[in-house]
């Protein structure tokens, strides 16, 4: 078994300098020699390099529409490229208007993926409902065949078209959702777990649900696009838009063990740790070293511990 390790550090989805070091911080923090203690054959392709337009001005209410437009781009390219060669892909961010990139280079190669998105907030905004022009707020906008319409042509993005149905998308962590994505997730029928609901049921139920929804018609390949704010800010206080009252270490490890133990993961995001934020440098070593604990366990890194196969031992 092989995982691919992608960086990009690239911050132009949202204003708060930093995000663009998460790749280096992520990997300081111990990720490729976890990754390789689990077994895998670790390739490291590095880190892309991002084009920066000197002339990009907003448009339709857009921030820096043409650098993120290439930058995901290109991380589509490079993502459809690692999983065609049979990787598990694993993308550091970087801001999450990436996952335009990497959630549609993966369905190039696996059309019939479908995406868990964990996140304080849900990245649902179109360009006319965005309160602040953040790309980094409206991915999930840009993938949905049924917000085609909805979408305006944005400088930057005609190379991509809406790919993923809204039944094959869950939300977990949600605690701060803006009204235009609060009436998107209603009229679109999207299931999703806010903060109350995790509450209400435990997290081992809202990942039953979860998997129930996403795999019982048929088992397909899992893209997991992990946004750190999905941590409470106690745990991840390393990040551009903390929001109080988030997953705690084992509800967010819950999760990722869970979606290991299906065995159709596929590519995993994790993106938002920001080294700036936080209050001091420890700040940023947590949050990077909770970041190589949610890669590692959604890769198999298990809590009650592993043994090598029977034939090996004897
Ligand atoms: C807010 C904040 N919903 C926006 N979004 C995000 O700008 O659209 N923060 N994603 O991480
Ligand atoms: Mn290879
Ligand atoms: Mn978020
Ligand atoms: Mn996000």
């Amino acid at each position: 078994k092989s995982v691919a390790v992608l960086g990009a550090p690239f911050s132009g989805g949202q204003k708060r300098r930093g995000v663009e070091h998460g790749p280096k911080v992520i990997r300081d923090a111990g990720l490729i020699e976890r990754l390789s203690s689990l077994d895998y054959s670790v390739h490291d392709f590095g880190d892309l390099s991002f084009q920066h337009f000197e002339k990009d001005e907003p448009s339709l209410g857009v921030n820096f529409p043409r650098t993120v437009g290439a930058a995901s781009q290109k991380l589509s390219g490079a993502v459809s490229r690692a999983i065609g060669a049979g990787h598990t892909l694993v993308m550091l961010g970087g801001d999450h208007s990436l996952a335009i990139g990497s959630v549609s280079g993966h369905a190039q190669q696996c059309p019939d993926l479908c995406l868990i998105w964990v996140d304080a907030h849900a990245d649902l905004n179109t360009p006319m409902t965005s309160p602040s022009g953040n790309l980094h707020g409206q991915p999930v906008a840009f993938m949905l065949k049924e917000l085609q319409d909805k979408i305006p042509d944005v400088p930057g993005f005609s190379w991509t078209k809406p790919f993923l149905s809204s039944r094959d998308l869950v939300y977990i962590g949600l605690r701060d959702v803006d009204p235009g994505e609060h009436h998107l997730l209603k009229t679109l029928g999207i299931q999703y777990f806010s903060m109350r609901d995790i509450d209400r049921l435990g997290i081992q139920r809202v990942m039953e649900a979860t998997l129930d929804h996403l795999l019982a018609r048929k088992q397909r390949p899992i893209h997991l696009s992990f946004d750190i704010d999905g941590f409470d800010p106690s745990l991840a206080p390393a990040t551009g838009t903390p929001v109080n009252g988030g997953l705690t270490y084992r509800e967010g490890i819950y999760i990722t063990e869970e979606i290991h133990n299906t065995g159709l993961l596929s590519a995993v995001d994790l993106v938002e740790v920001n080294p700036f934020l936080g209050a001091n440098r420890e700040a940023a070593e947590t949050t990077a070293s909770l970041a190589v604990d949610v890669i590692a366990s959604s890769l198999g890194q298990t809590r009650e511990g592993a043994h090598a196969s029977i034939d090996t031992m004897t």
